[in-house]
């Protein structure tokens, strides 16, 4: 092994003594916690059909969508992670209906945590990026139990927000409002290591990605941008583009943080009340958090995603339109 190399654990440690922490240990240990949970996962996730742990589980979540069995195994093992260990005081998970609060007799930690255990998890059948995505806030300070309106918090309060990608290597990428940094997972000794430093966005892109399936019930705004994109170099913008899909949200920030790029998931008409599909808390958010960290933009199309005002509801939904800050800026100029 690299005598050089930094883990998870030892760079959080550094961090904390270099930001003047009174370092009680107790927010390095609620992202080991969730590091364990995200390693769990991707030993699972890894071996797929010979764990058993493909198709669905045959129940919803609060949204109506159908829960996989890897859904509800990556969400108790987040909640085995966090519940146990008193560094959090209470959860909102995208597969639980409401937020959850600790058992009689769990230490009440000094955070709250969201998170949504297995993003993209409809790829996880047919073989393709999973991932997690967390958001850190501080929890009330009288340890009381939480409750939705300690949730509710815009996105400029978090403390700190990441995800797991498992891709083909799991990497852990990270921002405590001090930049970003990546960690790959070793599993010949199962420890995160730093291996993608300072992750910075390049500024422009030709690439854009998009669920071009609902193309017809975007605003004018989003479809004059597409339509501009297609027309590629002959367009108005002057260049010829490329497009992804991943339909893991986290596969498609990791690729706009690795080369640049832009991801939008729109208000369309079906869902304009509603404010958009993807969910603020622990997904447009931490999302938001990590992408403007690394120099990026992230806007609903008419605000920063962080400025949202939270309605209480642990899973209301936001417009999301992020990545490389040109051309981010080019997408708001359109609307
Ligand atoms: P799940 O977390 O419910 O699997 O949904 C993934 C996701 O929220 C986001 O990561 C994708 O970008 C988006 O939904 C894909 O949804 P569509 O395939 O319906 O466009």
């Amino acid at each position: 092994m690299d005598q050089q190399c930094t883990t998870l654990s030892s760079f959080i440690i550094e961090e904390n003594r270099r930001l003047g922490d009174k370092a009680t240990g107790e927010f390095t240990g609620l992202l080991n916690d969730i590091s364990i949970a995200c390693k769990g996962i991707a030993a699972l996730v890894n071996k797929g059909a010979l764990a058993g742990v493909l198709g669905v589980a045959g129940s919803e979540n609060a949204m109506g969508d159908a829960q996989k069995k890897m859904d509800l195994i990556a969400n108790d093992l987040f909640i085995d992670a966090l519940q146990n260990n008193g560094h959090c005081a209470g959860m909102a998970s995208e597969e639980l209906d409401e937020i959850l609060t600790l058992p009689e007799g769990k230490i009440r930690g000094s955070y709250l945590v969201t998170f949504d255990p297995l993003d993209g998890s409809s790829n996880m059948d047919v073989n393709i990026d999973v991932g997690a995505i967390f958001s850190i806030l501080k929890a009330p300070a009288d340890k009381k139990d939480p409750t939705a309106a300690d949730f509710a918090r815009p996105g400029t309060e978090q403390i700190a927000a990441g995800y797991c990608l498992y891709g083909p290597s799991s990497m852990f990428v990270l921002t405590t409002g001090n930049g970003v940094n990546g960690f790959t997972l070793d599993t010949s000794i199962g420890e995160f290591i730093l291996t993608h430093p300072d992750m910075l966005i390049p500024e422009t892109t030709s690439e854009f990605a998009i669920n071009a399936s609902n193309q017809r019930h975007w605003e004018p705004a989003v479809q004059q941008y597409f339509a501009d994109c297609l027309a590629g170099e002959d367009g108005p913008l002057g260049k010829d583009y490329n497009m992804r899909w991943v339909a893991a949200m986290v596969g498609e920030i990791h690729r706009i943080l690795c080369r640049g790029g832009v991801f939008l998931y729109p208000i369309d008409a079906r869902n304009r009340e509603a404010g958009g599909k993807l969910r603020l808390l622990y997904e447009g958010n931490p999302m938001a958090m990590i992408v403007e960290q690394a120099g990026g933009v992230a806007s609903t199309g008419y605000k920063s995603i962080m400025d949202v005002v939270p309605n209480g509801d642990p899973h209301q939904r936001v417009a999301v339109i992020m990545g490389s800050k040109q051309e981010v800026e080019i997408i708001l100029s359109y609307h």
